[in-house]
């Protein structure tokens, strides 16, 4: 069915970013969304506002070129959202106003036809875990926090990602515990995802994560493994990695050293940006190493086109998606297609800022993810796991990520 109406709003992230927030109807249906925000962006993600912020985006957009578009087909609405920015980058209306309408036509589309919006993805629908953090730092937390930005935990060997959903609050409440044992003075701040900030070092974070999780599966029975998200990019500035609270700095060897020493150290079976999102070639190296997770964010910026080089040369072996990234479902569609045709697992992610939206859930599932990013706690983090726990629970058929690590 096609668009009939769209209406744009200036509205904000859980961290207070400007944003915009699409309501596109689809004959008698609508569907709203607002597009996220992140902290810690790559180099190459579309701008998410131009100059003069969310009211310039939205002033210059012109609606009337989209009226009369197929809802439902996501090629048509990008092309249609490239027509109204005059480019792909969508640097005129915004990476969030392109966001927020073409996430809002798919699900105003699969509301018209009466189907779950997953559906309308077009790829093969699966059940991912959900990933979360418990423990953060680095741009997402204060200067006494660690340099690596998140410690995470994913309840692979739960039956139900309710059961997952649970095991991760378990953990976040564990880890909260070990810190105050740490130390007493703990105030109990937390980061921009809901994640425990506190003042530990890396190493001591890593340990005390690693204390958490292993004693709540064994309380629970199930398999729950441990990642970070080094978001690298953020401490590199002339070629090393420069880790200010520990006063070190490493090359790219010597990063590569590091990883890989705290990946056997603490059994991380899931690493994201471990290098910096031009070093194509280390992520290669680490990926041919170790048999964890390697997943680029910053690296691959959900652009399907620097996903194709890197699977050239083997770099990683998962990709981080965030259609904000890059502007549209669309070509969040071409990325994922790429990452599943080369073997890569597919994590379909929140951002650092975001909304109660709940949409993620739905193009988690979509995009045929293994995991869904999307924190532990907080309402903005949990609208989206309890939408993928419905989802589960009312898709059987949908069959659940089977870990391959
Ligand atoms: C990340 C994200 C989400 P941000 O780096 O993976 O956790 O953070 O949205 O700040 O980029
Ligand atoms: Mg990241």
């Amino acid at each position: 069915m096609k668009i009939t109406e769209v209406k744009l709003r200036k509205s904000f992230t859980s961290r207070g970013d400007e944003t915009v927030e699409a309501t596109v109807v689809v004959g008698g249906f609508s569907a709203t969304a607002t597009a996220p925000a992140g902290a810690s962006t790559g180099k190459h993600e579309v701008v998410h506002l131009p100059q003069g912020g969310a009211n310039a985006a939205i002033e210059s957009f012109n609606t009337n070129q989209i009226i009369g578009v197929e809802a439902g087909d996501l090629k048509a609405v990008h092309d249609a959202l490239v027509a109204i920015d005059g480019s792909d980058s969508f640097s005129r209306i915004g990476g969030a106003t392109a966001f927020a309408v073409s996430v809002a036509a798919l699900f105003a589309g699969a509301k018209a036809d009466g189907v779950p919006a997953f559906t309308k993805v077009g790829l093969r629908p699966q059940m991912p875990f959900p990933l979360g953090n418990v423990l953060g730092g680095g741009k997402h937390a204060g200067p006494g926090a660690p340099d690596i930005q998140e410690f995470l935990s994913s309840p692979v060997g739960a039956k139900s990602v309710l059961d997952a959903v649970q095991a991760n609050i378990m953990v976040h409440r564990q880890v909260l515990r070990l810190i105050e044992k740490k130390d007493p003075s703990f105030a109990g701040g937390k980061g921009d995802e809901g994640a425990w900030a506190a003042n530990l070092s890396n190493r001591d974070a890593l340990e005390l994560v690693r204390t958490a999780i292993d004693s709540v599966s064994k309380e629970l029975g199930f398999r729950i493994i441990m990642g970070v998200d080094m978001a690298s990019s953020s401490f590199y500035s002339n070629g090393k990695y420069v880790y200010r609270r520990e006063g070190k700095s490493f090359d790219r060897n010597e990063q590569l050293a590091f990883v890989e020493d705290i990946i056997r150290k603490y059994d991380l079976k899931y690493v994201e940006d471990p290098f910096n999102e031009e070093d194509f070639e280390m992520f290669a190296e680490l990926r041919k190493s170790v048999s964890s997770l390697i997943v680029g964010d910053d690296l691959f910026v959900t652009n399907y086109r620097r996903l194709e080089k890197g699977v050239k040369i083997g770099a990683g072996n998962g990709v981080i998606l965030k259609v904000n990234q890059v502007g549209t479902v669309y070509m969040a569609r071409l990325f994922a297609e790429t990452a599943l045709k080369a073997g890569y697992t597919v994590i379909t992610s929140h951002r650092s800022g975001d909304t109660c939206d709940s949409y993620l859930a739905h193009l988690a599932v979509g995009f045929s993810s293994g995991l869904m990013k999307s924190g532990v706690i907080g309402g903005e983090r949990m609208s989206k796991l309890i939408e993928l726990s419905r989802i589960n629970e009312e898709h059987r058929e949908v069959s659940l990520w089977r870990s391959t690590v």
